[in-house]
């Protein structure tokens, strides 16, 4: 039986996260493990308030600012993937989200990015995964593979890692299959600001592309007004008529960090309906 007392002193002095032992780490694992069964590829939100946070890939005091700051009963908290690799702390950072997950399974949704599907399809480099002995390989593995898709909220807006999957109803990401290629838009898809719509796989990095008019088409298919995603660094911030948004929150990355709010209470058409906030 888990201590969440224990997990919760532990949320409120992250700098003891990097001492913990590790049973300690794989009971929090295990008992991620059980929250994350419950949740399908798609997750329905509702509430007051739903902050989404794009890649973090190491920078655990990204994570923190925005836990301490936001993660409370009231508002929903969603971590568009990519939690480890290329940043300093990916260790610190993925236990101290799952320790959170643990005390907040209702407020703290963590989608999966390529990052953390590494048992599905590997990808270099990998210095996080590649750190690991092979238990704990395969106990995030596993775990991270179990991790949902996207988010959908009831004020119109869909969230997810990458690029929207070729669906034509918005119940069929329930159905989508790790590995497939619907999984593979999802979790490696990049969006061009240009007319066209699947525009075939970029040769030197093999990620799917996709334009204008492919977003026009799955959000029409989907019934949704704005797209949150994070993934491709290089990608402008709008694109769309301002209804497809990247943020990334990583200093691994980019000298600015970045996280979407968005007020659940309000109709969200396009981005100026959502406040950029700078962390
Ligand atoms: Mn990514």
């Amino acid at each position: 039986m888990i201590n969440k007392n224990r997990l919760d002193r532990l949320l409120n002095d992250p700098e003891s996260i990097e001492y913990l032992p590790d049973k300690d780490v794989e009971e929090i694992i295990l008992y991620a493990e059980q929250i994350l069964k419950k949740e399908g590829n798609l997750v329905y939100i509702t509430g007051k308030k739903a902050i989404f946070v794009g890649d973090t890939h190491g920078d655990f005091d990204a994570t923190r600012q925005v836990l301490s700051k936001y993660l409370n009963q009231r508002n929903k908290v969603i971590f568009l993937g990519d939690y480890v690799d290329r940043g300093k702390n990916s260790l610190e950072n993925i236990n101290y989200l799952l320790i959170a997950k643990i005390l907040y399974p209702e407020n703290l949704i963590l989608l999966q990015g390529n990052h953390e599907a590494v048992k599905i399809l590997k990808f270099y480099p990998a210095d996080f995964w590649d750190s690991l002995s092979k238990k704990f390989y395969n106990l995030y593995s596993d775990l991270l593979t179990k991790l949902p898709l996207a988010v959908t909220t009831n004020n119109g807006i869909i969230a997810l890692h990458g690029a929207l999957p070729n669906v034509s109803d918005i119940n069929e990401i329930n159905k989508i299959e790790r590995g497939s290629e619907l999984w593979r838009q999802i979790t490696w898809g990049d969006f061009y600001d240009t007319s066209g719509a699947i525009l075939g796989d970029d040769p030197m990095t093999g990620r799917p592309k996709f334009g204008r008019d492919y977003f026009n088409k799955i959000m029409r298919s989907l019934g949704m007004n704005i797209l949150v995603r994070s993934h491709q660094p290089s990608a402008d911030t709008k694109m769309f008529n301002d209804r497809c948004i990247t943020i990334f929150t990583s200093y691994a990355y980019s000298s600015e960090r970045k996280i979407a709010v968005s007020d659940l209470e309000k109709k969200a058409k396009n981005a100026d309906d959502l406040s950029i906030v700078y962390l």
